[in-house]
């Protein structure tokens, strides 16, 4: 049996939210109005396929004062406690009657740890004591977790309370807490029960791996469509029937369904389901100012001066002596040497504006592309991540738009080290030109891998 958790509480303190967060699943029910969940639902976590532990999903208290009254209607020893709440269970869950207690306390009286929930934004109140009491006749290993709904902050009122009644308590908020505040209430949960401790230990562990591996999958997601994007030509028939313009938005739209489709498989990869891709609204809201659009190149991707700086730096790779010019102060000394592959690509900052380049409507070969501005795979990587940074941050209790933060809108890149940032440019040239194509991908997937690894290690809310 692996471990398992119930969650309860009141009605509307983000049990549904915590069960979600804590299962990755965005399709349980999270509602402003009370009573949505009136059925235990028990929800489980896996990693590769293997469960590793579940979660209950329960109703509300509705009636604790009244149950509590009739469980000590009659003298009960601390020992006999439990079985006098199973008792009640046994009189009143065919009837009808306490159905949301019966049904909240079925998945304990069958062995789950508790997991009390309260909102710390609302003042503390007496009158939850009844659930407490009930919870700990149980005899049920406990652990209590404040969450924050809205703006109140009553932490040390709750947290003086619960102490006398749960076994710990902790700070858990289901929609900031992202996957290692996750993984640390599992490290917590292994001190709850000596059955326990041994698979939840290996769940954390299990947690900690599956994050490694997601962030080496988006990466390599990421070169997909770098790869993708910087080699893309639309071809256009002999028989030219439409203006230009249009076989230009296509080409444009083009890039962009690549770059949707590979948001949706990041998304995929953190278990997301239920992030509204179709709305056009979706990404407009926050993220996702259009990919062309004259403000995501003015706050993405590198600046002329960077570029410039790129563009000369990859021509000394070529030269092979990357290494010893970009490592030392001698960089930009050395950045004035640049070779034919650097002031080629100098020679692209002529497009300082969004424009799309590579309009080859020649005889030969008609068609549009690869878009030839040199910023375009920067403006896209600082896209991807400022996506997959947001995607990290949210948790699966959230609905709705996609938030990120907004300050350090500036993308990604420009704080790549001046080293990596050489050698990503000249990995994009390489691969616009076709060089050595399959090993120059090889070369972005584990540029990108360290990319994503390092903007993993330093997000925090
Ligand atoms: N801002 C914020 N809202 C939350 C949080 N947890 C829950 N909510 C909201 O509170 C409401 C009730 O949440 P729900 O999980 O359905 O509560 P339940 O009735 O206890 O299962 C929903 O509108 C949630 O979106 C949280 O951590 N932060
Ligand atoms: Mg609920």
């Amino acid at each position: 049996m692996i471990p398992s958790f119930a969650v309860v509480g009141r009605s509307n303190k983000g049990k549904s939210s915590i069960v979600a967060t804590l299962t990755e699943n965005d399709r349980i029910a999270v509602a402003p109005t009370p009573r949505t969940t009136t059925l235990s639902q028990g929800f489980t976590y896996h990693v590769d396929d293997k469960p590793l532990f579940t979660v209950y999903d329960t109703p509300g208290f509705e009636e604790a004062p009244a149950i509590l009254e009739w469980l000590k209607s009659v003298p009960v020893a601390a020992n006999a406690r439990r079985e006098r709440v199973l008792e009640f269970y046994r009189t009143f869950h065919a009837s009808g009657q306490y159905r949301y207690e019966c049904e909240l306390l079925k998945p304990i009286l069958d062995g789950a740890a508790i997991l009390y929930v309260a909102d710390a934004s609302h003042p503390y109140r007496p009158n939850f004591e009844s659930e407490f009491e009930i919870l700990q006749w149980t005899g049920q290993p406990s652990l209590a977790l404040l969450n924050q709904i809205g703006e109140g902050h009553y932490e040390a009122d709750w947290k003086r309370a619960l102490e006398q009644y749960f076994r710990k308590v902790l700070t858990f908020n289901a929609h900031t807490s992202w996957v290692r505040d996750r993984i640390a209430l599992i490290d917590e949960l292994t001190f709850l029960s000596d059955e326990t401790r041994e698979p939840l230990k290996a769940a954390a562990k299990a947690m900690k791996r599956q994050l490694d591996n997601r962030l080496r999958d988006s990466a390599l997601v990421i070169s997909d469509l770098l790869v993708e994007s910087l080699r893309f030509e639309l071809k256009i028939p002999e028989s030219r029937t439409q203006r230009e313009e249009e076989y230009l938005a296509a080409f444009r739209d083009a890039l962009r369904n690549m770059e949707t489709k590979s948001r949706k498989e990041i998304a995929t990869i953190f278990g997301f389901h239920d992030v509204n891709f179709k709305d056009p609204d979706f990404f407009e809201a926050h993220i996702d100012r259009d990919l062309f659009s004259k403000e995501t190149w003015e706050i993405m991707g590198l600046s002329r001066r960077e570029l410039m700086t790129i563009g000369t730096a990859s021509g000394v790779i070529a030269g092979g002596t990357v290494d010893a010019m970009v490592g030392g102060a001698s960089f930009m000394a050395g950045a004035g040497i640049g070779g034919l592959l650097g002031s080629l690509s100098s020679a692209y900052l002529g497009f300082s504006d969004p424009e799309i380049g590579g309009f080859k409507l020649g005889r030969k070969k008609r068609t549009i592309g690869p878009h030839k501005n040199p910023n375009f795979p920067w403006v896209l990587i600082d896209r991807q991540l400022a996506f997959l940074e947001a995607l990290l941050l949210r948790t699966h209790a959230q609905r709705g738009d996609i938030e990120w933060k907004e300050e350090g809108r500036q993308g990604a890149s420009t704080r790549f080290n001046a080293k990596d940032k050489a050698r990503l440019g000249f990995i994009f040239q390489s691969i616009r030109w076709n060089v050595k194509l399959r090993s120059f991908t090889e070369s972005l997937q584990s540029e990108m891998s360290k990319i994503v690894l390092e903007l993993a290690g330093r997000v925090e809310r």
